[in-house]
């Protein structure tokens, strides 16, 4: 949008004459991506950059996190690609830890310490069993609607993993892979126990697999489209065990619960089952499927189940075909706009939203009516529909505030609209005066993901919303072909959206949370019994050795390590166990020994360990990698491996 084509809020231009997106209009879509033609429909011209700093009018010191101060909100953001999560804090922007998840990380060693590759799996090489992973979507293990401070889940989208991330250390504990399922996308946790009122507590996360795939996929046959399925998958929070898995027809993109754990939803882009762009955009409508958990889990307990391959995971039958009575249907598939990307619960309970993406419009469904189609008192499924607002070009994804709007990105608008959900009801059913569309400001540039602060929770704040765009160009110093996305900070507490700061994040966030700070609490040391094999008291420190096997049981307290040498010898399979008896909060020491690639740290009380092949003869200064202390740099151990 350039600068003297304001948006016009009442009625967005162009709207009418593109209802959506057809193949034709890929070219241009093409174009946006490249950045290269500014004439296509949301090209965003360099130009059109708002003005910044005292010609705003914005008064930004209200957001500044002065020196010494704390931030008010966590934002807890997933990775993409780098496989890893980041912690930020808001308003400030300030990146606090990255937690290594389905990724190699030689700060910490994860992927290199034994505790590690225990969760991560292993190789029959002991190396571990992946290093690449993609996480798209962070979210919270919920109390009665809103965050317990407990987990956080996260997916890998690559092998198809789901994540639990401990609150209090923030660090990953457990990966658990799905089986049968490819491009593991959208996820979410419920919100309640559906099944069980007594349990204040939240035990399912659902997972959805967005490419279908023979099943079983063993290399049989790859043209048998009537084969390819994609699977909609329950993990048990506590246990991380799959619990179940449900057949469906076409595809799984976002995921979605209800606040009153009745409903688990998945918008899907390719009801066509296409394999193939063209035929994945050539429906006009396509789907979002609500799951009837208090069903979907009777038919699991009835044991109307079946499995795949060497999987055990009972699977039961959500397709059409199996579902045509809604009196005892599991799966209620109902229409929306064209390739939908996105499903968002608003904080009040009642509805879903589905953003159009290749159509300008949301969808509004109203959860009770989906009730009343498993009742039977709806009889068309499209008819959960209340309302569909047209709000711009590319929406992709929703978030909330606490006065009944909602705030969706627009990818190829590179905008933020603010829309009014009870208006665009209103208007859905004929009223002209109905106000749907309040404000549109211009980002900087394609968002992606937009959420609000405690957006996800039924404490929605109408606080803040960040826009985490794909595109950050001339918005940060240049840095070579790989630039910075930008997570651009709104504030959202007044009628009109204002833009607030610029944030530079690493590629490529996908999703985030933004939680109250007063929900966390963490702990800085750990309890040294919470480790089995901890080597409490440096007088315990010696080799032991079975065999070829050899144990080095080690301490570290600032600034020297428990043996100051220890000999093996060569060809020895080697374990060291390190114990940090440092009870200091922030004292960290690390643990390299050089030419065995081994790195690690060891925070105050905590206990690693890892396993090596002494190959190399020689003498090995071990050295701590952290700095802790005055005599840092003189904190070494001496590995001797005798030839
Ligand atoms: Cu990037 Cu949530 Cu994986 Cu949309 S998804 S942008
Ligand atoms: Cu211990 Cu540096
Ligand atoms: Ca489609």
């Amino acid at each position: 949008m350039s600068k003297d084509q304001a948006p016009n809020v009442d009625a967005p231009s162009g709207l009418g004459r593109r209802k959506f997106i057809n193949t034709a209009a890929l070219a241009s879509l093409a174009g946006v991506v490249a950045c290269t033609d500014k004439s296509a429909p949301g090209a965003s011209a360099p130009a059109a950059a708002p003005k910044a700093g005292a010609d705003s009018g914005i008064d930004y010191s209200k957001y500044e996190v002065k020196p010494g101060e704390l931030d008010t909100y966590y934002s807890f953001s997933s990775g993409g690609h780098s496989g890893e999560v980041r912690i930020y804090g808001l308003p400030s922007g300030r990146l606090f830890k990255r937690i290594p998840v389905f990724n190699m990380d030689c700060l910490v060693g994860w992927g290199i310490t034994n505790e590690s590759k225990k969760i991560i799996g292993t190789r029959p090489d002991g190396r571990p069993l992946y290093v690449t992973g993609d996480t798209h979507h962070v979210h919270q293990s919920y109390v009665d609607g809103t965050y317990d401070g407990k987990y956080m889940f996260v997916n890998d989208k690559i092998h198809g993993r789901l994540a639990r991330v401990r609150m209090d250390t923030m660090e990953c504990d457990k990966i658990t892979e799905l089986p049968n399922i490819q491009g593991f996308h959208g996820t979410f946790p419920d919100k309640r126990d559906p099944v069980d009122a007594s349990i204040n507590r939240t035990t399912r996360v659902f997972c959805g697999a967005e490419f279908a795939i023979p099943l079983p996929n063993d290399g049989k046959n790859m043209a048998a489209s009537d084969k390819y399925h994609s699977l909609f998958t329950c993990v048990d929070s506590e246990t991380m065990e799959v619990r179940y898995q449900v057949l469906i027809d076409g595809n799984c993109d976002l995921v979605a619960t209800s606040y009153d754990g009745k409903l688990a939803a998945t918008n899907q882009y390719n009801t066509e089952n296409g394999a193939h762009y063209e035929d994945m955009m050539s429906a006009e409508r396509d789907a979002c499927l609500f799951f009837n958990v208090a069903r979907v889990e009777a038919a699991v307990k009835a044991g109307k189940t079946r499995t795949f391959g060497s999987s055990k995971v009972p699977v039961v039958d959500g397709t059409k075909a199996a579902n045509q009575d809604p009196k005892t249907a599991i799966v209620c598939y109902v229409p929306v706009s064209k390739n939908p990307h996105g499903v968002n619960a608003s904080p009040d309970g009642k509805y879903f939203v589905c953003s159009g993406k290749l159509s300008p419009t949301a969808t509004v469904i109203d959860l009770s009516l989906v009730l009343k189609w498993f009742d039977g008192e709806v009889k068309d499924a499209r008819d959960a529909v209340v309302a569909e607002p047209e709000i711009g070009l590319g929406p992709l994804h929703t978030g909330f505030d606490n006065k009944g709007n909602a705030y969706t990105t627009l990818f190829l608008d590179s905008q933020i609209v603010k829309w009014n959900v009870e208006a665009a009801i209103k208007a859905f059913k004929g009223d002209k005066t109905a106000k749907v569309v309040l404000d549109k400001l211009d980002v900087q540039y394609q968002p992606g993901h937009g959420f609000t602060s405690m957006g996800e929770t039924k404490e929605a704040d109408g606080k803040f919303f960040l826009s985490d765009n794909k595109f950050s160009k001339d918005r940060f110093l240049p840095v070579g072909p790989l630039h910075p996305e930008t997570a651009q900070l709104i504030d959202i507490s007044g009628d009109k959206m204002k833009l607030v700061a610029d944030h530079a994040v690493y590629s490529e966030p996908h999703d985030s949370i933004i939680v109250r700070r007063d929900l966390i609490k963490t702990r800085q040391v750990y309890n040294i019994d919470d480790f089995p094999n901890a080597v409490k008291d440096a007088k315990d420190c010696r080799v032991e050795r079975k065999g070829n096997k050899v144990t080095v049981y080690l301490t570290s307290q600032a600034p020297t390590f428990g043996l100051r040498e220890w000999t093996v010898k060569h060809g020895d399979e080697v374990t060291i166990i390190l114990t940090n008896l440092d009870k200091v909060e922030d004292l960290t020491h690390g643990f390299a020994i050089p030419k065995y690639d081994i790195n690690f740290l060891v925070n105050p009380q905590e206990t690693k360990s890892v396993t090596f092949k002494a190959d190399k003869p020689g003498v090995y200064w071990c050295y701590c990698t952290n700095f802790c202390h005055a005599l840092h740099l003189e904190m070494r151990s001496r590995m001797f491996v005798e030839a």
